[in-house]
C-alpha cells in the first residue's frame, strides 16, 4: 500500500489573500511560500491574489478553481473577534463559502483562515508558537493535489 502524501510533483497553485489583518495574514503568505519551495514548487508556478478581507475568499477561490488552471486554490485570512458580531458572520460566509467553492468546482480548496478571540492568538498560529498555519495549508494543497492525481488514474474513480 503506497501513502497518500505531499508529492514534489510540478502543478500550479493559486494562493488568495485577504488584506484584512495584512500583517498576520502576510505571515500566513510566506510560510505558505516556504512549504512550497520546500516541495519543489517553483514561485513562478504560484499565482497569489489579494481580496479586501475574508469575507471576499470564497467568490475569487471559486472563481479561479472553475478555471481549471490550477491543482489546488489556497484561501488565507485572519478572522479576529472584535466588539460586534461580524467575526460570527465572517467565519461562518468564509467557512461555507470556501466549502461550496471546493464542491462546487471539485477542485481542492484549501481553508487556511485563522479564527481567532485575540490577535496574539493570531500571531502564534502566523508563524508563532503554534506554527504557521500558512505552512499547513501548503501542505494540505500538495496533498489533495497528489490525491486526485491518482484517484483520476483509478478506473471507477
Ligand atoms: C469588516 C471586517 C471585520 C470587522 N473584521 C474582519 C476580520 O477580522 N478579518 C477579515 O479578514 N475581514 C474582516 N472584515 C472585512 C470583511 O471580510 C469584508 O472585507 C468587508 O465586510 C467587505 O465585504
Amino acid at each position: 500500500m503506497s501513502t497518500v502524501g505531499a508529492s514534489p510533483y510540478l502543478r500550479r497553485f493559486a494562493i488568495v489573500a485577504a488584506k484584512f489583518n495584512q500583517a498576520i495574514v502576510d505571515r500566513l503568505v510566506e510560510g505558505c511560500l516556504a512549504a512550497f519551495r520546500d516541495h519543489g514548487v517553483k514561485d513562478e508556478a504560484i499565482d497569489l491574489v489579494r481580496v479586501p478581507g475574508s469575507f471576499e475568499l470564497p467568490l475569487v477561490c471559486q472563481r479561479l478553481a472553475a478555471g481549471g488552471a490550477y491543482s489546488a486554490v489556497i484561501a488565507l485570512g485572519a478572522v479576529i473577534r472584535g466588539d460586534t458580531d461580524h467575526y460570527d458572520y465572517i467565519c461562518r460566509a468564509a467557512t461555507d463559502g470556501l466549502l461550496q467553492a471546493g464542491l462546487t468546482t471539485g477542485v481542492p480548496v484549501i481553508f487556511g483562515v485563522l479564527t481567532c478571540q485575540t490577535e496574539q492568538l493570531a500571531l502564534d498560529r502566523a508563524g508563532g508558537k503554534e506554527g504557521n498555519k500558512g505552512n499547513d495549508a501548503a501542505l494540505a494543497a500538495l496533498e489533495m493535489a497528489n490525491l486526485f492525481t491518482r484517484l483520476a488514474r483509478r478506473p471507477n474513480s
